[in-house]
């Protein structure tokens, strides 16, 4: 049997993915907007086997069993359903980041797998057939298909055959822009999956609507501040994204708190920065987690390098930037994968 081995990188969400109207198709509340990253990848080879009798699943080398080796058979469910194959699989990840770090694994992993496994079953989905199976693994997924600045369209059809990601600007598009990444010491492992979580928000939050209004606004903004390379606009938007975010998890009941210490002591160090510069040269952002997100541009990374070093209960700095979307694998060297129309996957 043809085995496919595919590559992709986490996204970091300038506008958040937080609440769905369809939990169980992974359809947003929100349309969303992301940069893929580069540095930081998983690589997948799936093999379907007519003498398996049931899927295996190895993450960087390990045999993984329960839970997550569910939610990988249940994503290879549809793959079979999509490509008519009964065949049970194996599934062999590799991350280049530590899996539980926090660093969006599910992202990159969900985007991975659905290269690998729908090539390995004989299919040829397009680009946006791809972001559509990734978002049923994991949301986030939907938009690691692409490189650079991308867009989970949230969609309104109740099948969800609307809800997919669309790449805006390639990697290439705003080469000043850095993500300093901080890997918080601190940070505890994940307690709640954010599927979960931000439904308790949607459901008790007295925050959320006044957000949901809000967000159509502000991608607007973001979209105009990247075509433009505007990183005051761009950063005073994520900056008030990321705040109206962590503002309605704070507000869930029982509250959602992911920052540790380390991690508000980044976020003030980066509005001292910019007030010492009189200007926002820098924002924050952060996921459901606790690592830390500084982005900046190339000039003014001295200044930020300066501040950010004294932040006690840094473990590592990431310096990361947009990256490239999925990508096949073939002899071990990596080659963008084209899809049918000769767009980039
Ligand atoms: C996002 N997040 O747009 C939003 C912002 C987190 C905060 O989509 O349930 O950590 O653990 O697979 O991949 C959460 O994504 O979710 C998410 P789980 P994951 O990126």
């Amino acid at each position: 049997m043809a085995d496919a081995t595919f590559e992709a990188g986490p996204n970091i969400a300038l506008v958040k993915y937080w609440g769905a109207r369809d939990a169980a198709r992974v359809l947003p509340n929100n349309s969303s907007l992301s940069v893929t990253l580069d540095r930081l990848r998983t690589r997948t080879t799936v093999r379907f086997d007519p003498t398996m009798r049931a899927d295996t699943f190895t993450l960087d080398g390990t045999i993984v069993t329960g839970r997550p080796l569910d939610e990988v058979s249940q994503f290879l469910d549809r793959v079979r359903a999509l490509a008519h194959n009964e065949n049970r699989a194996s599934v062999d990840s590799t991350n280049n980041f530590p899996t539980a770090s926090g660093l969006a694994s599910s992202a990159s992993g969900f985007a991975a797998l659905a290269g690998a496994a729908s090539t390995a079953a004989g299919l040829d989905l397009s680009p946006r057939a791809l972001s559509s199976l990734a978002r049923q693994g994991s949301g986030s997924a939907s938009r690691s298909i692409f490189g650079g600045f991308v867009e989970w369209r949230a969609g309104r059809r109740a099948d969800g055959r609307d809800s997919y990601s669309v790449p805006l600007f390639p990697e290439d598009h705003w080469p000043e822009l850095v993500d300093l990444v901080a890997v918080v010491r601190d940070a505890p492992t994940k307690a709640i999956r954010s599927g979960v979580a931000m439904q308790a928000t949607v459901a008790t939050s007295p925050g959320y609507g006044q957000r949901l209004a809000e967000v159509p606004g502000r991608l607007r903004r973001m979209k105009r501040a990247i075509r433009d390379r505007d990183p005051e606009s761009l950063f005073d938007a994520t900056i008030e994204e990321c705040d109206s975010f962590r503002g309605v998890c704070e507000t869930t009941v029982p509250a959602l708190n992911y920052l540790t210490p380390t991690s508000r002591r980044l976020l003030e160090a980066v509005r001292a920065a910019n007030r010492e510069a009189g200007r926002t040269i820098a924002a924050y952002t952060h996921d459901a987690g606790a690592h830390v997100h500084v982005f900046t541009t190339r000039p003014a990374l001295p200044v930020l390098n300066r501040r950010m070093a004294g932040v006690d209960g840094v473990a590592r700095w990431i310096t990361a930037k947009p990256g490239p979307g999925l990508r096949s694998v073939a002899g071990g060297a990596s080659t963008r994968h084209r899809a049918r129309d000769g767009a980039p996957v």
